[in-house]
């Protein structure tokens, strides 16, 4: 007997994986999206799950997750190295990196909890992620800015399904010919979302080939945030 991907299958799962997780995957979570779309924009954006699903997952998420440090809690930027303003880690299937802005991070291996959280991805959206990156924003100064995810390693016909726990922080979407200077610039309008605890966001194709996105500073939006992107990596 041929035994295909044994760590989703029940008897070898350890007894604190999370079970509601599970469970709105095993009813395929039947979720509604609301569609965003401009020029080569396409957003759908859910509430995934119920606020007491939400709660314990961040929960579990803040006892269980590690955060990289030293040299890969750095990013070069023209030349110079920074400190990212905000933590972050990555998780995925064996031997998977990624690498951005002249650092190369190493998934950790899938815990059983993003594991789940995978799977519930895959009821809902069709597609299978091989690799998550988790953001934690401490405060409402950690942000994200003006970015494409739009990495040659990524397979392109998989949209980035971000899910947000904890603090609602805007999420704010420009074209690239919107944010050019001169007879280049074009005036599109930017498209805002707010992020809320327990959503899904998916940017669909072509998406990140036109359009950037951050998450900037927001004094009032103060509390902790830990956001994950799953993303499809093409294996070499
Ligand atoms: O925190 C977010 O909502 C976005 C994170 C992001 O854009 C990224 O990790 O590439
Ligand atoms: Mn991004």
């Amino acid at each position: 007997m041929i035994v295909i991907a044994q760590n989703e299958t029940d008897e070898n799962r350890p007894p604190k994986c999370f079970r509601a997780l599970e469970q709105l995957a095993k009813n395929k979570a039947v979720v509604k999206m609301k569609k965003t779309t401009a020029e080569n924009l396409d957003l759908d954006y859910a509430v995934l799950m119920p606020g007491a699903v939400a709660d314990e997952l961040m929960r579990q998420l803040e006892d269980g997750v590690e955060y990289y440090e030293g040299a890969l809690t750095k990013v070069k930027v023209f030349g110079r190295w920074h400190e990212i303003p905000r933590q972050q880690v990555a998780y995925g299937d064996e031997g998977m990196k990624y690498a951005f802005s002249g650092t190369s991070l190493p998934a950790k291996p899938w815990t059983p909890l993003l594991n789940d959280v995978r799977n519930l991805l895959y009821e809902v959206t069709g597609f299978r992620y091989n690799f998550v990156l988790i953001n934690r924003y401490r405060n409402g100064k950690d942000h994200i800015g003006e970015h494409r995810d739009d990495e040659k390693e990524l397979d392109k016909n998989t949209p980035i399904a971000s899910v947000s726990l904890g603090q609602k922080r805007a999420f704010v979407v420009k074209h690239g010919d919107a944010r050019k200077k001169g007879p280049a610039r074009r005036d599109i309008q930017t498209v805002k979302l707010e992020l809320e605890h327990g959503s899904l966001l998916l940017m669909n194709p072509p998406t990140n080939e036109y359009w950037y996105h951050s998450v900037p500073p927001r004094k009032l939006e103060n509390g902790v945030r830990i956001n994950l992107t799953f993303r499809k990596i093409n294996k070499k």
